[in-house]
């Protein structure tokens, strides 16, 4: 249904430069509800105190809502008068009063998933970033921090939970079945992150002991039945803790820590103080239900979410231009957290393949921004892979010029230093800066320019000195034109490959110019280059190896990222010539595939991510012109053929038995990640059997991972095994909501040329609903995500991406803006999808009471 009260279409530009501090503060708050699913009754009592000179009055923003009372200190009060949705308080003189006001919402209605909002029965709520404006009149801006009082009353049947930041101070029955709960935060805090959740839920509990010995009761709550499927969330939690007690120092601060799972959420979880509400995806887990990567992405989840504790919520931000600085430190400690717990090489190939699908065409697009943006439409719009995974590789970098003791003594400083106050970005450099006991004057340039650099390579000789010379650009984005040079740190290592000795090791080189030489040393033979090991930079770097060259490092060198990189590269190489016709030769893959292989037993996770072609997306990131069924062609065409060199190799990784799926150990993951990509070269060869053993992987599967890897590879196929196993999988679990969202998305990836038409198919089943962000993402995101069949040269994908994003617009804006950016990339093809491409942003722009959210990202997608 649509949600009545979504804010009308009002492009106003919002600009960084713009910033004045509150002229009101509020240091506490008291929040009176009575709950209904229907109807329910806020009275907020505001504690203001004046923080200009000036007589402003008190600005409180509002969004869908009225005051229904309005009281100064006791009186009714009519000195007030609205503006737009906000609510304007004329206080004369006072310097400080208690401004209360009385709303009433109904959260049934409330499709955005915004503000208080119901969720199959129960009530819960999302205020970051401007939701808290749709629950009550209030400044609603992150440096804005209060001290919470809750009392909540519902109907002991419907309610018997009631959650709120803080602790629970008391709690009682009230008249009518009705009973209430009285909740306290003792840590001021900004309204965003506020959370209440009332509702019929079992919890999961057990406890953690400080460092410095106090207990903390843990909380993760439910619907009843998935009770079973915590397990893995409350593990992730208690090693979240402890590392950030040991690698950061940060102690948990509150006796109580809460966790609610909701089906129905934007995005994948909340950190509201002391009580995170997430995406039932990313907390409930078992292995008949839960892939490895869902195993991997609940704990990944869970640790970035309390470690917001400290980076995000005891240091918050000053206002919503600096959301780089709690999301991307924040993904940074997230990082660091997943790869420690398992494979960090994995983790290290894994972040940036995110980074490379994610960030770069978003950086290389229409949409580009720096981490800290200078302006905004909608904020909602700025939850981008920019400002989190961008953003953490700038922590990185920082982290990486200061080296850990350093790091360690700067992430001291500025939590000590900032603690309980809304911090800046400038705040977090200053704090390196004077920690490290270095200049990060330049290096704020990452802050400041959007676009990914470019590194132009080349490697020169003179009288057996050998160097580099290299080029660095960072290219033109919307609004900046012109760009200066970044300082770059990049890792460089140089081998022999005759000797097999190392000619230079590891190194690090600072760049800081337009042109730079980088003296390397004096070698025999030209040596064989390592280039931003670790990925030590997010850059492009553009140098031409040999093919020898890249088999050679992508088997010898040290460093296991670059090992993956130029085995990656590699391939890279040789589909961008075949999409350009030329058919180079290919034993040099196959051979460097066989010889990975050969570390298989050793670390299978490293070896499926190294011996798994690049994207058909990445593949088209280095054209200058997307051709996207040329891209699928010659990927299948080089896939087919490793599948056809190394088919021994494939058949006897798949002939071994997998893992059971209980066995969660990172060798386990390996095996069974290998073991997908093994039935994936076979199918891919076109072996006769190839059905066949894919079915039966999936009929024997004892866990998820092996039963979705044999379910996806039929799914590309055409063979009577593949509509057999789809109907074995809906039929096995149509009840369970985020199983069933594995159905549509497999179904959305098939590599099959009526892919688009299954979609348009798939989006009137009885299953599929507009309602859920989870089932919109796993049909349309997945389908968006597939090149050849989003760019269907008819245009197909394009209109039922447009339709989607035009039906769910006036439900759920935040969801449906997030579905325009892949019809923003225009600019990247051919001439013909080009027009299509823009017809339907046109087509978008042109609905009546569009909503800012996508006002923004459809305009500024098709301006380009
Ligand atoms: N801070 C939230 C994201 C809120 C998004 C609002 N549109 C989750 C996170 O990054 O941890
Ligand atoms: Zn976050």
């Amino acid at each position: 249904m649509t949600d009545a009260s979504s804010t009308p279409a009002a492009p106003v530009t919002i600009h960084r430069g713009d910033y004045r501090s509150p002229e009101w503060l509020l240091p506490d708050i008291a929040l009176d509800f009575a709950l209904g699913l229907e109807q329910t009754h806020v009275t907020a009592a505001l504690s203001v105190e004046r923080n200009g000179e000036g007589p402003a009055p008190l600005l409180l923003r509002g969004d869908g809502i009225e005051p229904l009372a309005l009281r100064v200190d006791g009186e009714t009060w009519n000195d007030w008068r609205m503006e737009g949705s906000d609510l304007l308080v004329d206080l004369g003189d006072r310097r400080a009063a208690t401004v209360e006001i009385e709303t009433r919402i109904d959260p049934a209605a409330n499709s955005q998933l915004m503000g208080l909002y119901a969720s199959g029965g129960m009530l819960c709520t999302q205020c970051e970033a401007e939701g808290f404006r749709r629950i009550t009149f209030h400044p609603d801006r992150p440096d804005v921090l209060s001290r919470y009082k809750v009392r909540m009353e519902g109907d002991n049947a419907a309610f018997p939970i009631l959650l709120s930041n803080g602790n629970c101070v008391a709690a009682g029955e009230g008249e009518d079945g009705r009973h209430w709960a009285l909740w306290e935060d003792p840590w001021p805090k900004p309204s965003y992150l506020f959370a209440l959740v009332a509702g019929d839920l079992v919890v999961n509990r057990d406890h953690f002991t400080t460092l410095s010995g106090r207990r903390v009761e843990l909380g993760i709550w439910v619907r009843k039945g998935d009770e079973d499927r915590t397990h893995h969330a409350m593990t992730a939690l208690k090693n979240s803790m402890k590392w950030d007690e040991e690698v950061y120092g940060r102690e948990y601060d509150l006796d109580l820590f809460n966790i609610v799972a909701v089906s129905d959420f934007n995005m994948g979880a909340m950190e509201n103080k002391g009580l995170n509400i997430f995406n039932t995806r990313y907390i409930l887990a078992d292995p008949d239900t839960a892939t490895d990567m869902d195993y991997d992405g609940v704990e990944g989840v869970v640790a970035h979410e309390y470690f917001h504790n400290w980076s995000g919520n005891r240091v918050t931000c000053r206002d919503w231009f600096q959301l780089s600085l709690k999301e991307g430190f924040t993904v940074y400690r997230d990082q660091s957290f997943s790869a420690a717990m398992g494979s960090a090489a994995v983790k290290r190939i894994e972040d940036v393949r995110l980074l490379r699908a994610a960030q770069f065409p978003e950086d290389a697009g229409p949409l580009a921004h720096p981490i800290r943006p200078d302006s905004y439409q909608e904020i909602s719009n700025f939850y981008t892979a920019t400002i989190y995974n961008k953003g953490a590789e700038i922590i990185r970098m920082m982290a990486t010029l200061l080296g850990p003791e350093k790091f360690r003594r700067a992430t001291d400083l500025y939590f000590d230093r900032h603690d309980g106050e809304a911090a800046t970005c400038e705040d977090f450099v200053r704090a390196m800066e004077e920690g490290g006991g270095i200049d990060l004057s330049q290096f704020r340039r990452w802050y400041e320019q959007a676009g990914t650099p470019r590194l132009r390579i080349s490697l020169v000789e003179e009288a057996g000195e050998w160097s580099l010379d290299i080029a660095q650009s960072v290219p033109a984005t919307p609004g900046q034109p012109n760009k200066q040079p970044m300082m770059i740190p990049l890792r460089l290592a140089a081998f022999a490959m005759d000797a097999g000795a190392e000619a230079m090791a590891d190194t690090l080189v600072i760049l800081a110019e337009a042109q730079q030489r980088v003296p390397l040393g004096r070698f025999a033979t030209r040596p064989a280059l390592s280039i931003n090991r670790g990925f030590s930079a997010p850059v492009i770097v553009e140098y031409d190896r040999a093919p020898g060259e890249l088999a050679w490092l992508a088997t010898s060198d040290d460093d296991p990222f670059a090992r993956y990189e130029a085995l990656q590269q590699l391939m890279l190489d040789t589909l961008v010539a075949a999409v350009a016709g030329k058919a180079g030769d290919r034993a040099p893959v196959i051979d460097a595939v066989a010889l990975t292989l050969d570390g298989a037993e050793a670390d299978p996770a490293f070896v499926a991510e190294a011996v798994n072609l690049p994207s058909e997306a990445f593949i088209g990131d280095q054209m200058v012109t997307v051709d996207p069924d040329a891209i699928r062609r010659e990927r299948l065409a080089l896939q087919g053929e490793l599948g056809r060199a190394l088919d021994g190799a494939w058949r006897a990784l798949l002939a071994k038995p997998a893992p059971p799926a209980t066995d969660l150990s990172p060798d386990a993951k390996g095996h069974r990640r290998l073991r997908g990509v093994a039935l994936a070269y076979l199918a891919a060869r076109g072996a006769e059997d190839a059905p066949r053993i894919a079915f039966d992987i999936f009929s024997a599967a004892d866990g998820m991972t092996e039963r979705q890897a044999a379910l996806a590879v039929l799914a590309h196929g055409d063979s009577d095994e593949r509509a057999h196993a789809l109907d074995i999988f809906y039929q096995r679990y149509r009840d369970n909501p985020l199983v069933l969202d594995k159905w549509f998305q497999v179904q959305a990836w098939a590599q099959r040329p009526d892919t688009a038409a299954a979609v348009a198919d798939l989006a009137g089943h009885a299953d599929f609903t507009l309602g859920n962000p989870n089932r919109v993402r796993a049909l349309y995101g997945a389908f968006a995500s597939n090149q050849a069949a989003f760019h269907q040269a008819d245009g197909a994908g394009y209109r039922l991406l447009a339709d989607l994003v035009i039906a769910l617009d006036p439900k759920n804006p935040q969801t449906a803006a997030r579905m325009v950016p892949p019809l923003g990339r225009w600019k990247r093809f051919d001439e013909a999808r080009q027009a299509l491409m823009k017809a339907e942003l046109v087509r978008i722009l042109a609905q009546p009471g569009l909503s800012r959210d996508v006002t923004e990202q459809a305009s500024k997608s098709l301006a380009g």
